[in-house]
């Protein structure tokens, strides 16, 4: 396995790769990585002939007072697990790589950014859109694969992609939780063991919203108070928002005759979780006047 933190490495390995006919997938990362992480490199691993990891922990994507400076930087132990899982090429550069002197060139996808994650971390997904544009065009990947946790982030990917006709295909990996239901995340172990312990409620919450809706319960403001209700056994935990989205679109949901993506976000102490799950329209024997 190649370590670069060096652009012209990575551009000059990664050409030479294509030009010798091998494909090239990619998995953009902050580092820190873990299980959910490692289910996209070997997603990667079986559709292509090389596989790149980035691990940059991006300063465009925080906010002013979000956690740039204590998220958590283990770039040895990192190389070690992506070493085991057979990729090719770390791509590992400092800000100054990304974002030399004067550089000031942004991508926005505007609309699917306004509200959810978007609605709190103004600037967040121009942050994240223009740097996942410079490492495409970096690495030049044919696949690049992301996962399902940040499903605003993999939508607003998929639009710049489609939009600015860039390279590569966007995968979506599902999201890999711990044995409690909580989607692992890098952010987690900011978590006391009680907010920890606490933080499992939320996929809690979001299962029974689908059992809810299993049962044939189609109002979607029912169902937010099933979420609700789940949460408010967790007084650690206060709820930033519940929607029911389009999973393309991320338009509010009207009702339930499609499959719609049920999205939430909370804050325990200083850090914020968020989790998704699809929800499917109720089966029509269940469906109400039918
Ligand atoms: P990061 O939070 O490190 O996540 C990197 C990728 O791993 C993203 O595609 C994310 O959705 C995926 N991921 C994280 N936790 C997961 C889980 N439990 N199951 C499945 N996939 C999971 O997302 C970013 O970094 C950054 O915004 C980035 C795209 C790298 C741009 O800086």
């Amino acid at each position: 396995m190649r370590v670069a933190d060096c652009e012209s490495d990575a551009v000059a390995l990664t050409r030479e790769w294509r030009s010798v006919g091998n494909t090239i997938g990619f998995v953009p990362t902050m580092g820190a990585l873990h299980e959910g992480h490692l289910s996209l490199v070997r997603e990667a691993r079986t559709r292509c002939g090389k596989v790149v990891v980035s691990i940059f922990v991006n300063p465009a994507q925080f906010g002013p007072g979000e956690d740039l400076t204590r998220y958590p930087r283990m770039i040895e132990a990192d190389c070690g697990l992506l070493a085991s899982e057979g990729v090719d090429l770390v791509f590992a550069p400092t800000p100054d790589t990304v974002y030399p002197t004067g550089f000031s060139t942004f991508v926005e996808v505007t609309g699917l950014t306004a509200g959810l994650c978007g609605a709190s971390r103004p600037g967040h997904f121009r942050g994240v859109t223009t740097v996942c544009c410079a490492l495409f065009n970096i690495i030049g990947p044919d696949i690049a694969v992301f996962g399902e946790k940040d499903f605003q982030q993999l939508a607003v990917i998929r639009r710049m992609t489609r939009d600015l006709r860039l390279r590569p295909e966007i995968v979506q990996c599902p999201i890999v939780r711990e044995t409690d239901g909580l989607a692992m995340s890098s952010r987690n172990a900011y978590l006391s063991p009680e907010e920890r312990e606490q933080a499992a409620f939320i996929y809690r919450g979001l299962t029974a919203v689908t059992r809810a809706a299993g049962k044939g319960e189609t109002d979607l403001k029912a169902l937010k108070a099933v979420f609700v209700s789940v949460l408010s056994r967790a007084p650690m935990l206060t709820l930033s928002y519940f929607e029911a989205v389009d999973p393309d679109s991320l338009e509010p949901a009207e009702n339930l005759d499609r499959t719609v993506r049920l999205l939430a976000a909370v804050v325990a102490g200083s850090t914020r979780l968020i989790d998704n799950i699809s929800l499917e329209p109720p089966h029509p024997s269940r469906r109400t006047g039918c």
